[in-house]
């Protein structure tokens, strides 16, 4: 199927939201460079308003349980790409194994990736599914490019239209922890312009 045959279906499905187009490729968009990874000194960390901060090595972190899960992304700048699959861990799991526990004060999660940059996101979008901590992408580890090794991953899932969606710039590539918060904290994009809630169906570009 081409570009323009899969964007028609995807329209009749109700899965294109408006002002986006359908891309075949995988643009790469981020500010900065991209940063290296040193497995001997990465670690990851949970922190904030939870009962127990944690920090994982990158063994320790390869040994938290797995999901494979299945994408719609949709960017700002108004591409779309349909059926992704991705592979990495559900907070929602972390919180039913008990490694963690979100304070009742914790309402939204920051994410915080290599070079200061940050992500925000209402704390009940993190322990939905359509939210990961993204390691592996079409079976392969993500690309250096796109995040490796770990990047929070915020995606819409095929046919189911019940919790809000947002922009793909809402998932940090590098990512090397998350912030439980009792107060939000606009993140890189946030501060530069971008929309805080930034709910595609929406269409909640820019502004606040
Ligand atoms: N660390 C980091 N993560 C980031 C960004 C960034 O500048 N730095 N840009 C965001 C934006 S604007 C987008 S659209 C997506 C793009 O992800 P991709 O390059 O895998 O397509 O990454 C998001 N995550
Ligand atoms: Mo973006």
């Amino acid at each position: 199927m081409d570009r323009k045959e899969l964007e028609l279906q995807m329209q009749q499905e109700g899965r294109l939201p408006p002002g986006q187009s359908v891309t075949l490729k995988f643009p790469v968009l981020h500010y900065g460079a991209v940063p290296l990874f040193d497995p001997a000194t990465w670690f990851f960390r949970i922190f904030g308003e939870v009962e127990q901060e944690q920090r994982w090595d990158w063994e320790a972190f390869q040994a938290l349980p797995r999901r494979k899960l299945c994408y719609d992304l949709h960017c700002v700048t108004r591409w779309s790409k349909f059926d992704t699959h991705w592979e990495g861990i559900l907070i929602s799991d972390l919180i039913h194994a008990g490694l963690i526990q979100p304070l009742l004060s914790a309402r939204f999660v920051i994410q915080h990736a290599e070079n200061e940059f940050s992500a925000n996101l209402p704390l009940e979008v993190v322990v939905s599914d359509r939210f990961m901590l993204a390691t592996h992408y079409e079976g392969q580890p993500i690309t250096p490019e796109h995040g490796y090794p770990v990047r929070g991953l915020i995606g819409a899932v095929p046919g189911n239209r019940e919790a809000k969606d947002v922009y793909l710039w809402k998932g940090a590539k590098w990512l090397r922890g998350l912030e439980f918060s009792s107060t939000d904290k606009p993140g890189f994009w946030e501060q530069a312009g971008y929309h805080n809630e930034a709910d595609i169906w929406k269409e909640q570009r820019t502004g606040s």
